[in-house]
């Protein structure tokens, strides 16, 4: 992937402490564009990467089967006209190896690896209030001072592996998802047990059965799973995309989630039945997302609505399933359609038609804990030579509070998040000056809300350089409406009827709290562009 020997070298950490305008942490689909934005403005900036390579979520998710569930001419960054035509997507939903080759084509492109430090993970960043700088520590004693940090650092980056006793005494291969070898694993004639059932297992698990000598799935909750419909994208639509790429980046800027799509306006309950179901049958048969984000509107805010549409996935996955007892198994029943992150499956259910895949209902029988050979739950014990722990991340808020980030008066960001997010815009939080969230947490196809945000930031840094201004961070009164603006706008919807970790209810512990901001992606745009229109109003500049 790219060539390494274009990125700075970590020094030693012995060394003066370096000096820059910006720093980013992470160069994922973020930090990249970030890094171009400001570097265009004439900043030095320098990107502190921990990986060995760039790309984010799409450096560390090497599964088999990891893909976009967004159409890909929509995920790709629409900043540049000349990137959309120069690069040909292979798959209508692309799969992560070209991901990460289009988002190392993006840094060469650009040029932007002579800023991007590799194997250098941030481990504290401390805010210099007399001074308005930020100083940051790299793992290994390295030391660098910018006026502002961006925290670039995705949201579903700190991935959660259960502490089950005695995980480390197992005696085969064990992985998280998003810490897959970068190796091809060999599958053949393994056992395999693959904990979780969430979007990265519904990915996997086809192809793994297909090659495994045997898979054990233990799920706790089954999901509602709507066909992927993958295809390779022919020549023809390739170059259709490249000469209507401005039309395409436009319409997701403007529709209320980043896709290609919008709500019905019509309500699910005020149709017939019979085009009520005439609309379900059209929108599965489509791929992508249209069979919820281009559903009635109110399946997500109208439980009786929701269920209208849960019932009819409940009766597809039964459709598809040979043996009833485990179709039943997989068929959801305790949170509606969309209260949690809809996963979107090539095959998934068909596995479980394999004489080599079986089922283990871990809601009924917990796991107890992981032997040298296997795993241990209530009523049984499996052996495994693979173990692939499936089971998700510390969203949203997990990236930023596991670095120890202290603002003003030595408050640390994991203290002043201890019970959810606190942001303004969920661009920055009261006592963190020149601090940006570089993450994009609204309800929203993630490049193009990352992008909004990456403008946004790169705006409001070039407006403090122009007025000669030290920092900027919200008023705790802008901070606490939005808050309560973001929770309000939570409960009017189904997103908080399931325990996910939209809402951090999947990580033990962590206090319950929406993470996502739940609005229209287009209202968002517009906030976030009066205010800054505004003089950036519910902010203090000094
Ligand atoms: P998810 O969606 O959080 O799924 C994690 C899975 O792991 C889910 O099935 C969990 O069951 C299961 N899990 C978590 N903890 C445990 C324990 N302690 N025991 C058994 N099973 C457990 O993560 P993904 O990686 O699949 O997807 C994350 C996002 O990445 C996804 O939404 C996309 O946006 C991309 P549970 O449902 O909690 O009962």
């Amino acid at each position: 992937m790219g060539s390494m020997h274009q990125h700075p070298q970590k020094p030693n950490g012995n060394g003066a402490v370096e000096q820059y305008d910006v720093i980013i942490i992470g160069a994922g689909v973020v930090g990249l564009y970030q890094l171009y934005r400001l570097r265009k403005m004439g900043l030095s900036v320098r990107v502190f990467e921990d990986a060995d390579g760039v790309g984010g979520t799409w450096y560390w998710n090497r599964y088999p089967g990891c893909r976009f569930d967004s159409e890909s001419e929509t995920y790709g960054y629409s900043f540049s006209e000349e990137l959309s035509r120069e690069w040909d997507w292979k798959e209508h939903f692309s799969g992560q190896p070209e991901n990460e080759r289009y988002l190392n084509f993006v840094a060469d492109k650009f040029e932007l690896r002579k800023d991007i430090q590799l194997n250098s993970r941030v481990s504290s960043a401390v805010y210099d209030e007399s001074a308005h700088q930020w100083e940051v520590q790299v793992e290994g004693g390295q030391r660098a001072r910018a006026q502002f940090l961006i925290g670039a650092v995705g949201i579903l980056s700190a991935k959660y592996t259960p502490p089950f006793e005695g995980m480390d005494s197992f005696e085969g291969l064990s992985f998280h998802t998003s810490n897959w070898p970068k190796e091809k694993v060999d599958f053949t004639g393994k056992r395999v047990g693959c904990i979780g059932t969430g979007a990265t297992a519904v990915q996997l698990i086809p192809i793994v059965a297909k090659e495994a000598g045997q898979l054990t799935v233990f799920q706790r909750t089954p999901n509602y799973c709507a066909p992927l419909r993958n295809a390779e994208v022919a020549p023809e639509v390739q170059s259709q995309w490249k000469a209507t790429y401005p039309e395409i980046h436009k319409r997701c800027r403007e529709s209320p989630t980043g896709f290609k799509y919008d709500f019905d306006p019509r309500s699910a309950l005020e149709v017939s039945e019979e085009e009520r179901l005439a609309l379900y049958e059209e929108l599965w048969a489509l791929p992508g997302f249209k069979k919820w984000l281009g559903n009635f509107h109110d399946i997500m805010t109208n439980m009786e609505a929701n269920e209208t549409f849960a019932e009819f996935v409940r009766n597809k996955i039964r459709e598809r399933v040979n043996d009833p007892v485990v179709a039943e198994m997989l068929v959801p029943k305790d949170h509606p359609f969309g209260a949690k992150r809809i996963p979107l499956e090539t095959h998934y259910y068909e596995a479980y038609n394999r004489d080599n895949v079986l089922l283990v209902d871990i809601r009924k029988a917990p796991i107890t804990c992981i032997t040298p050979k296997g795993v241990k739950t209530q009523d049984a014990e499996y052996e495994f030579d693979v173990i692939i722990y499936a089971t998700g991340f510390d969203a949203v808020s997990g990236p930023l509070t596991r670095i120890d980030i202290r603002g003003e008066g030595g408050q640390t960001f994991k203290d002043k998040w201890a019970a959810g997010p606190r942001s303004y815009l969920g661009l920055q939080s009261a006592g963190f000056p020149n601090f940006f969230i570089g993450m994009n947490s609204a309800l929203c196809n993630y490049t193009v809300c990352a992008e909004l945000i990456v403008e946004w930031i790169a705006d409001c840094i070039g407006h403090l350089r122009e007025k000669n201004l030290a920092s900027i961070q919200p008023t705790l009164e802008a901070e606490e409406a939005w808050v309560d603006h973001a929770n309000e706008l939570a409960a009017g919807t189904i997103l908080t009827a399931a325990d996910s970790w939209f809402v951090g209810a999947n990580i033990p512990g962590k206090k319950r709290a929406v993470l996502l901001y739940a609005n229209s992606a287009r209202e968002y745009r517009k906030k976030c562009h009066e205010v800054a229109a505004n003089g950036y109003e519910g902010f203090v500049l000094r």
